[in-house]
């Protein structure tokens, strides 16, 4: 049964006072085991909504759950998608505190720049490929409003798919032609390699995971706009982060972005 407005605005209210105080809060489908996938995008939509009459601009879409690795670590087998916002954006060589988050994660992830609207339903890797102004190296810093990052599909659609904080590095040169599928990318965390990966480990492709974002929107009756800054998704599996840390996103051809962290 699809949930009432009251209910939805609610749970999104919780998870919201969650992130801000960081104390997690039960899943949702603990309490609501039927809990839909649409309905969860419903409190992700009203979470989206407090947000950005807050404080928080929109700065983008991402994909979840794209990557094998990623599936694999946390036992979920779909694709998700989510928002971003700009209070989210880290600078460049940036430093975060690891008492700002819950359960802080970090994983690397090839972003994009639209130059043209992407609607679905049929949106190919072909309409993406002839649709990207820049390929931007990038991580995600992935926190959950739920116990020990406990969760299941519906509960982290509703959490807005762990989303926290990210950063992108420039805009690199990329030789002519270069298929993003053997884009390589090193996770090294206080020098000792602790990822790698392609970007074939994206669905095949990081462009695939772009067609299939326009797709799943289109269901929504939502496109990706022109100038939309996408994160496509973790390549390896996300790697906790501790005090101290210091970690360097090496991305063949596109360079490297570091992240500190402190207490
Ligand atoms: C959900 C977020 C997934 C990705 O890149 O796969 C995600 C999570 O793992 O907490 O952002
Ligand atoms: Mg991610």
């Amino acid at each position: 049964m699809a949930l009432d407005e009251t209910t939805i605005s609610q749970l999104a209210q919780r998870l919201e006072k969650a992130r801000q105080d960081r104390i997690p809060v039960p899943r949702i489908t603990d309490e609501l085991p039927d809990l839909s996938l649409a309905d969860a995008y419903h409190v992700q939509d009203a979470l989206r909504r407090i947000q950005i009459d807050g404080d928080r601009s929109p700065a983008g879409l991402k994909m979840g759950f794209t990557s094998r690795a990623k599936m694999a670590q946390m036992k979920v087998k779909d694709p998700i998608n989510g928002y971003l916002t700009e209070s989210g954006r880290l600078p460049m060589g940036g430093t975060v505190r690891r008492s700002d988050f819950i359960f802080p994660r970090v994983e690397a992830e090839i972003a994009v720049v639209t130059s043209r609207p992407l609607r679905g339903p049929g949106c190919t890797i072909a309409l993406v490929q002839a649709s990207i102004a820049c390929v931007l190296p990038a991580l995600e810093l992935i926190d959950s409003r739920y116990p020990n990052y406990g969760f299941d599909l519906p509960s982290v659609i509703a959490d807005n798919t762990s989303a926290a904080a990210f950063m992108t590095g420039e805009n690199g040169a990329l030789p002519a032609g270069l298929d993003l599928k053997t884009l390589g990318v090193v996770i090294l965390r206080n020098g000792e390699v602790a990822a790698t990966a392609a970007g074939a480990a994206v669905l095949g492709s990081p462009l695939n995971s772009i067609a299939l974002l326009a797709n799943m929107l289109a269901k929504r009756g939502r496109e990706i706009p022109a100038g939309t800054l996408v994160l496509t998704g973790g390549i390896t599996e996300a790697v906790p982060i501790n005090p101290g840390d210091h970690f360097s996103f090496d991305f063949q051809y596109l360079g490297s972005i570091d992240l500190h962290v402190d207490n």
